[in-house]
Parts: structure tokens; sequence; C-alpha cells
């Protein structure tokens, strides 16, 4: 999966208008990538927050042309009604770092009838959520909230297929928490749906590599073969081409695991 933020302040590749969005869109797809995942409202910590205006204003024009594309195309978005404009133009994915707990969320994408949906583990909020993550175990308390927010969309009328979960790196979680989480991911997978992982160019890869956000490329292709070798399904990416050539090297060494 593709990131294209369309935002002036993401944390690491903030800046572009649409025009430039799309053009990168393609250039993702060109390297590989197999899902595009837009997105107007960077959720860095101290981000502000965006108005519904703006947030559709940036990201409905790019998903018009991602959409022309050839791939399944994702929103990342906590918003209901930014959700039904991209579900409205034929959005395959709604991407919610807020696992559909805003009201009308989760109503709105069960009323449609195939879009997959991302359920992502979040503790706090963004502005505030690195201040003091706190768990007692970290991998069971995601693994609880991810299985109640799956079971919220079942009851709802969401079908299994159409649900991933993720761990939510970086989203209100120590260095230590993070690393937890790769082999955690088993408790994920043992819920039953697959895993989308997003370790790309963040702050636990440059607490260990000691890299500033604009040279973190190595070790996010690290970790997002450790993710995929603990059993993530979808590696939510900036740097397609690096990630796409390491898992072809690694899957021609035969060190895929079966299930990915
Ligand atoms: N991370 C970010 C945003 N959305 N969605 C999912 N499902 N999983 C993630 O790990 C995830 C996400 C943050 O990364 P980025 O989009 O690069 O930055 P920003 O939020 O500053 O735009």
């Amino acid at each position: 999966m593709g990131i294209v933020n369309v935002t002036p302040d993401s944390f690491s590749d903030g800046g572009r208008g649409a025009a430039e969005a799309l053009a990168h869109a393609e250039r993702l797809l060109d390297e590989g990538a197999e899902i595009l995942d837009i997105g107007g409202e960077s959720s860095r910590p101290g981000a502000p927050a965006v108005s519904l205006a703006d947030e559709l204003a940036r990201v409905l024009p790019v998903l018009r042309g991602a959409l022309t594309l050839g791939v399944p195309v994702s929103v990342d978005t906590c918003k209901p009604a930014v959700m039904r404009a991209a579900l409205d133009l034929g959005a395959d994915i709604v991407n919610d770092i807020r696992a559909l707990q805003e009201p009308g969320a989760l109503d709105l994408v069960a009323a449609h009838p195939r879009c997959g949906v991302c359920l992502m583990h979040m503790q706090g909020e963004p502005r505030s959520m690195q201040a003091a993550p706190q768990y007692v175990d970290v991998v069971a308390e995601v693994a609880d909230f991810l299985w109640a927010r799956a079971e919220a969309c079942r009851t709802a009328g969401i079908a299994a297929a159409r649900i991933t979960l993720d761990p939510g790196i970086g989203f209100g979680k120590t260095v230590e928490q993070n690393f937890a989480l790769l082999p955690g991911q088993r408790s994920l997978l043992a819920l039953g749906y697959p895993v989308l992982a997003g370790w790309s160019r963040k702050s636990s890869v440059g607490a260990v590599t000691g890299r500033a956000v604009g040279e973190r490329v190595h070790g996010s292709v690290a970790a997002a073969l450790a993710a995929v070798q603990h059993g993530a399904r979808i590696i939510r990416v900036h740097d397609v081409a690096a990630t796409v050539d390491a898992l072809a090297v690694w899957r021609a060494a035969g060190l895929f695991p079966t299930e990915a």
C-alpha cells in the first residue's frame, strides 16, 4: 500500500497539491504498489485538526484521478462525511485510525455493499498520544480493542472478508511497545483477520537507527520485512520501490512466510 498524503504537514512528506499527489500516486504504482492510500489530514503528534471542507477539497480531486489507475484505492480518514464522499466516488477501502468510532462511521461503512475497512488501534488522541502511553500488556490490549471493533463491525453487518486489523504503530505507543507488537501480530492474526502494518519512516525506526525522518528508508524496509515475517499481509509505505525490491529478494530467497 503506497501512501499518498495530500497535506501541508504530514510528518515526512507533506506539501503536495492535488496534481503533485496524483503524479506521486502514478509513480508509486510504477514502483509496484498494489493499493493507494490517500489522506488529507496528518495524524502526527501535535498536528492541527483539519476542517471537513478542507479535507474534502484536498482528498476528492486526487481520489477521482487515482480511481482511474486500476488498483484498489483507500481513503485515510476519520470523518464520516469524507468516507461517504469517497465511497460515493468509488473508493474501495476506508482506512480509519479511529477504527470507525466517530458517530455515524460504522453505519455508513455497513451500508456500503462491499468496501473494505482497516480498523487501527490508537491510544489517546493524535495531539497528545505520545506524551505517556500506558499499558499493562500492550499486545493483549491492542488485540482486545481490535477484536471489539471487529465485532462491532460484524454486528452492524460488515462481512468478515471486508475487515483488516492494524496495530497502529506509533499511535500512543513507546518504541518498546511498538516493537513488542511485531511478534504480537500473531495475537492479532489469531483473531481471524488479515493484518496491515505501517512502520514507514516512523519515529521508532528513527529511535533504533538514529536517523532523521528523511533518512529512514533502510530501517523502514527492515521493519516492513519483519512485519511480513510476523504475518502482515499489507504494508503501508512511503518508499514503495525499496520495499518491493526487498520483498522480491526475500521471496526469491524462500523467506516469505507461507501464509503471506
Ligand atoms: N499511519 C499514519 C497514517 N495513517 N493508517 C494506518 N492504517 N496505519 C498507520 O500506521 C497509519 C495510518 C501516519 O503516517 P503518515 O501518513 O506518513 O503521516 P501523517 O499522518 O503525518 O500524514
